[in-house]
């Protein structure tokens, strides 16, 4: 259960860290879940830029059903109190960050991406990130900017790296993200808020606000750095229809 503690926390700096959430026989468990996946292939499958390299899955509950008991129910409890609201699940993946080759993730918000591409309206929406192995300071652990999560990102602060270019989900989810962070605005607000470092023990869930700014670089060690993210919206900020919505794996409708 969520401490009054933890929660002031999270809504100073949109951010939370629980250690030793999943215990060991459940990490077993979703080991073997993911080994099973990475034997499949799927249209929703993301490779890097070597074309070879498993970068991310997502929609994994639509290709294995064991997925779907992933979110445990105290995980939605505890969302449901720092969301002050009931949740559904907006996105779930899993990203490799795979040893000697698991490439960035920029800067960015993921409530900007979900507004533009998915027509979400409002941010009260956040993720959870299942570690499920160690994340150390050398195997690309996620940074956060410290309480971004309240100052909205202005259109004029983007570029977008497929202006002119057709729709394709892909370009939400590259190395190359389609809308990136002018440096100026990360030079400002890093040297204002500061930046954190998101190490923690397998097991661990990192909690983080869908306007945080997060990023991570690349996995230059031989030890992978796998983490499930559970994205949670709240059910009264349901996404409204759009035209050429992105795949039911990447924004639930
Ligand atoms: O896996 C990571 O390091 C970051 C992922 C991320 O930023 C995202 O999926 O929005």
């Amino acid at each position: 259960m969520i401490t009054d503690q933890q929660l002031s926390f999270f809504k100073k700096n949109g951010f939370l860290i629980i250690s030793k959430y999943f215990n060991h026989e459940e990490l077993i468990e979703i080991d073997s879940m993911i080994s099973r996946l990475s034997e499949k292939k799927h249209d929703s499958y993301v490779y890097e830029n070597d074309g070879i390299t498993l970068r991310s899955v997502n929609g994994p509950h639509l290709i294995d059903k064991k997925f779907e008991q992933l979110p445990k129910k105290g995980i939605i409890d505890d969302i449901r109190v720092l969301l002050d609201s009931d949740v559904y699940i907006h996105q779930y993946k899993i990203n490799f960050k795979s040893p000697l080759g698991g490439d960035v993730w920029p800067w960015h918000s993921d409530f900007y991406f979900w507004n533009k591409e998915d027509g979400m309206l409002n941010n009260n929406a956040l993720s959870v990130a299942i570690a499920l192995d160690d994340i150390t300071e050398f195997n690309a652990p996620m940074f956060f900017v410290p309480g971004s999560h309240i100052e909205p990102i202005d259109d004029k602060n983007i570029i977008n790296n497929y202006e002119g270019e057709a729709r394709d989900w892909r370009q939400t989810t590259s190395a190359k993200l389609k809308y990136e962070l002018k440096k100026e605005f990360i030079e400002d607000i890093v040297k204002r808020k500061g930046i954190f470092s998101a190490k923690a023990e397998k097991g661990a869930i990192i909690i983080f606000h869908s306007s945080t700014l997060h990023a991570s670089g690349l996995n230059l060690t031989p030890y992978s750095r796998r983490v499930v993210f559970l994205s949670f919206n709240d059910v009264k900020n349901k996404l409204p229809e759009i035209n050429t919505p992105r795949p039911l794996f990447m924004a639930t409708r």
